[in-house]
C-alpha cells in the first residue's frame, strides 16, 4: 500500500516530458485534429506536449526497482500463467485448422511449439483478467447481450487472448510480405518458405478465424474494439510506408504511428478484458492505459534494439529499420541535437553511406539514451495505471497486479 501511495503522490507532481501519451483522458490536450483516418479513436491524438524533462523523471522507476528488491520472492509473470498459456497454445492450434492442406500448414506455421514467440500479449491479458477480478460494480449484461456467469468469464477472457494472438500473428505474416523479410522468430518467414501469396492468404485466414471467435463472445462493444484494432494496424503500416519528408522527421507522427502499429492491439485488448468482466468505465480506461503505455514502451525499446542488438554498442543490431528507410525515435532525438542530420534523413537511406553518417550522429548524440528514458516514462505510466485500480485484498489479484508492474520493468530492460 505504501508503494501505491508513493506512486499516487508522484503522479500529482509528475509533469511529464515532451513526447508521451498522458494518463487521464480528461487531462489530455488534443494535439492532432480529427482526421478521416480514424473517426472513432480519439485517444491516440491526445499526446501531451508539455516542455522539459522533469526532475522526478526516473523516481518512480527507482521506487519500483527498490520495492521489488524488498519483496520476498521475485515474481515471474510468465510462470504465473504458464499452464493457461499452454492451454491457449493448444486452443490456437485447434482454431487454425484448415481444410486445404497448403492453407493448413501455412496457418499453423507460427503456432507450432517452439515458434510461438514470446507470448507477451496473452501473458498480459491473462494477468489483466486476474488483476481485474474485483466485485462487479454493476449487474453484468444478460447472456443474450454478451453477459456471462462468473464460471465462464475466464474462458471468455481467454478467448480475447487467443483472438489477440491470432490478429498479432496475422499482422506479422502480412508485415513480412511487405518488408520482404526472410526470417521471423528464428526460422524462415512464411513468405520466404511458402511465397507471398500463401502468406497473405494465411494472414487473412487467421483474421477470419479471429472474427469467428470474436463473434462467439456476443459482445458488440468488444467486437468494435477489436475491429478498430485491425483498422489501426493497417493505418499504422500505411502511415509508415507513405511518409512525406516532414512526417518522417516528426516525433508526433512517429508516436501516432507507433500507437497504431504496436500499442493499439494490446491496449484495446486489455480494455476488452475489463468490459467482459463488467467493470466500470474507469477501470476499463485504466486497463487501456496500461496496455497503451506498455505497448509504447515495448516499441521504443524495440527501436533501440534495432540499433544496438543485445549489446549496448551502436551498429550491433539488425539496423533493419534504418536500412528500410524507417526513421525511429533514436534518430529523431539525435536530429534534435544535430539538425544537420535532417538533410540525411530527407535524402533517405538507399545509399549505405547515409546509414553510416546517421549512425555517426546517433553515436555522438543522446538519442539512444533519450529513447530509453521515454520508454521508462511510458513503463511508469503503465505501472501507475495498475496502482490506480480499486484496491483489493485478494492475494491472486495482488499477485497479478505485481506481475503486470513487473512486466513494465521486463519491457524496458529486455535485450531481445
Ligand atoms: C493483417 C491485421 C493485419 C494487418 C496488416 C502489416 C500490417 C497491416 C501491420 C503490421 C503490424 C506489425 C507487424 C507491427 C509490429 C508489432 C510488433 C512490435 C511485433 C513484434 O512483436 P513481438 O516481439 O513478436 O511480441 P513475437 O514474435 O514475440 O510474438
Amino acid at each position: 500500500m505504501l508503494f501505491s501511495r508513493i506512486s499516487r503522490n508522484l503522479r500529482t507532481t509528475f509533469n511529464g516530458c515532451r513526447w508521451y501519451l498522458s494518463l487521464p483522458e480528461h487531462n489530455r490536450r488534443f494535439l492532432f485534429s480529427q482526421s478521416p483516418r480514424d473517426s472513432t479513436q480519439h485517444v491516440v491524438r491526445s499526446f501531451i506536449f508539455s516542455k522539459g524533462i522533469p526532475a522526478l523523471y526516473s523516481s518512480r522507476y527507482q521506487i519500483h526497482q527498490h520495492s521489488s528488491s524488498l519483496v520476498e520472492d521475485e515474481l515471474d509473470p510468465f510462470s504465473l500463467v504458464a499452464d493457461e498459456l499452454s492451454h491457449i497454445g493448444n486452443k490456437l492450434r485447434e482454431m487454425v485448422v484448415a481444410e486445404v492442406p497448403k492453407l493448413a500448414s501455412a496457418a499453423e506455421y507460427f503456432f507450432k511449439m517452439g515458434v510461438e514467440g514470446k507470448r507477451f500479449r496473452p501473458t498480459v491479458l491473462l494477468l489483466m483478467s486476474t488483476a481485474l477480478n474485483l466485485p462487479i460494480p454493476k449487474a453484468p449484461p444478460p447472456m443474450e447481450h454478451g453477459g456471462t456467469t462468473s464460471s465462464d468469464l475466464r474462458s471468455r477472457q481467454q478467448r480475447i487472448a487467443e483472438i489477440t494472438e491470432m490478429i498479432h500473428v496475422a499482422s506479422l505474416l502480412h508485415d513480412d510480405v511487405l518488408d520482404d523479410a526472410d526470417t521471423r522468430r528464428g526460422i524462415g518467414s512464411l513468405n520466404f518458405v511458402m511465397g507471398n501469396k500463401l502468406a497473405v492468404l494465411a494472414g487473412d485466414f487467421l483474421l477470419s478465424r479471429a472474427c469467428v471467435t470474436l463473434a462467439s463472445l456476443k459482445n458488440t462493444e468488444v467486437v468494435s474494439l477489436l475491429a478498430k484494432v485491425v483498422e489501426h494496424l493497417v493505418t499504422g503500416e500505411t502511415m509508415q510506408m507513405t511518409t512525406t519528408s516532414d512526417q518522417r522527421c516528426s516525433m508526433e507522427y512517429y508516436m501516432e504511428k507507433t500507437y497504431y502499429k504496436t500499442a493499439s492491439l494490446i491496449s484495446n485488448s486489455c480494455k476488452a478484458i475489463a468490459i467482459l468482466a463488467g467493470q466500470t468505465a474507469e477501470v476499463a480506461v485504466l486497463a487501456f492505459e496500461y496496455g497503451k503505455n506498455l505497448g509504447l514502451a515495448f516499441q521504443l525499446i524495440d527501436d533501440v534494439l534495432d540499433f544496438t542488438g543485445t549489446s549496448a554498442s551502436l551498429g550491433k543490431g539488425s539496423l533493419s529499420d534504418i536500412q528500410h528507410g524507417i526513421v525511429t525515435a533514436p534518430i529523431l532525438f539525435a536530429m534534435e541535437e544535430f539538425p544537420q542530420l535532417r538533410a540525411i534523413v530527407e535524402e533517405g537511406f538507399e545509399n549505405p553511406e547515409n546509414v553510416n553518417i546517421a549512425l555517426d550522429y546517433l553515436g555522438k548524440s543522446r538519442g539512444i539514451q533519450k529513447t530509453k528514458e521515454l520508454a521508462v516514462k511510458h513503463a511508469n505510466l503503465a505501472a501507475e495505471a495498475i496502482d490506480s485500480l480499486p484496491e483489493s485484498d485478494d492475494e491472486e489479484v495482488r499477485k497479478s497486479r505485481k506481475a503486470l508492474v513487473e512486466l513494465t520493468q521486463i519491457v524496458i530492460t529486455r535485450t531481445k
